[in-house]
């Protein structure tokens, strides 16, 4: 009863914000992806009489504060599998959780695919999205590869709630995220109470809904025609509308920090000057530039001259969780 997953996180370029269950995790409005190459979290699950509580160690620490209700995902998994066994859950990710970094994505992905095959149920990639789904948001769009569009679904027990491949990560291996690392503190204010506070208080929800259909519409086709610009310009309209909201709540949400905002006037000067590229921020101040592969290495560089830049990871799209013979335990 023990199996190991591995699961690339995801950045949104349509971005998920606001629950309308926030039980059973059902989004007020879809969302867009590119699964990451070499951005990820491995997890071993093994369910055993031995274990007398559930057990979790994320980064080589005991789970204290469970803001993602890991052992609430656990708990779901044993009534699936009718079993009582507890578990020993470890999990490492090779980049800096919880700081904007979706590592939650990664995260629930994999422990929702390793703790099912663990127990022996072996589930589809709709049931396996839908199950992740509950665990965290964001960790439904992981299941894939390549771009992948989470559709919000309109039934009530969010059965039509799932992630599915637009296309795989071969279709357009030239598409680029570079993550920048500016800080590697946990963020103040989660996403989840972020989105919360969001769709209580700002003003402007109503808008983003509205309009959020077009950007699903523009970035998907997008993607399809491989059109670069019209991805690229779409997603950050997307990630500065997400940002306009939380600046607006009650009280205000700035994930930003100097550095993000002066990254974010070179991507605006790099672009007047001819280099194509443009960027994305989610619930944290680092930032995300969007290119292609020929320009890849010039922003680098670039960026390696911003004071406040710690570190820039260059991603491709990767594929969706598998399940992996090495066990952490
Ligand atoms: C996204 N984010 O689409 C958006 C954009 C952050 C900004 O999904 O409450 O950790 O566990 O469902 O998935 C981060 O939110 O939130 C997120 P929960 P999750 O990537």
């Amino acid at each position: 009863m023990k199996a190991t997953a591995i699961a690339n996180t995801n950045i949104a370029l349509v971005k998920y914000w606001g629950k309308r269950n926030e039980k059973l995790i059902l989004p007020y409005n879809s969302s867009i992806s590119m699964t990451c190459h070499g951005l990820f979290t491995i997890t071993t699950v093994e369910f055993s009489k031995k274990y007398k509580r559930d057990i979790v160690i994320i980064e080589d620490e005991e789970l204290k504060k469970d803001e993602k209700n890991v052992l609430g995902h656990l708990e779901r998994i044993r009534k699936m599998a009718r079993i009582k066994e507890k578990a020993k859950v470890v999990s490492k990710s090779n980049f800096p959780i919880a700081a904007g970094l979706a590592s939650s994505a990664s995260g629930l992905a994999s422990l929702t695919l390793a703790a099912t095959k663990a127990v022996g149920l072996n589930l589809n990639k709709k049931e396996l999205s839908i199950l992740a789904r509950q665990g965290s948001g964001s960790s439904c769009r992981s299941i894939f590869g390549g771009f992948v569009e989470w559709r919000k679904g309109k039934k009530e027990d969010g059965s039509d709630s799932y992630a599915r491949e637009i296309v795989d990560e071969d279709y357009w291996p030239e598409f680029r995220i570079i993550v920048t690392i500016l800080s590697t503190e946990k963020k103040k204010v989660g996403s989840r109470v972020g989105m919360a506070q969001t769709v209580k208080t700002s003003p402007y929800y109503r808008g983003w809904l509205k309009s959020v259909e077009e950007d699903l519409r523009i970035v998907k086709k997008g993607i399809l025609a491989r059109d670069f610009t019209a991805v690229g310009f779409q997603a950050e309209y997307n990630c500065l509308k997400m940002h306009a909201l939380t600046i607006s709540t009650k009280p205000p949400i700035l994930y930003w920090l100097p550095s993000t905002l002066e990254i974010i006037q070179e991507v605006f000067s790099w672009r007047k000057e001819g280099l194509e590229c443009y960027f994305t921020i989610d619930a944290g101040p680092n930032v995300k530039i969007l290119c292609l592969e020929k320009d890849e290495k010039k922003i680098v560089k670039r960026l390696s001259k911003i004071k406040g830049v710690l570190k820039a990871i260059v991603a491709k799209p990767g594929e969706g969780a598998k399940i992996i013979n090495e066990h952490l335990f």
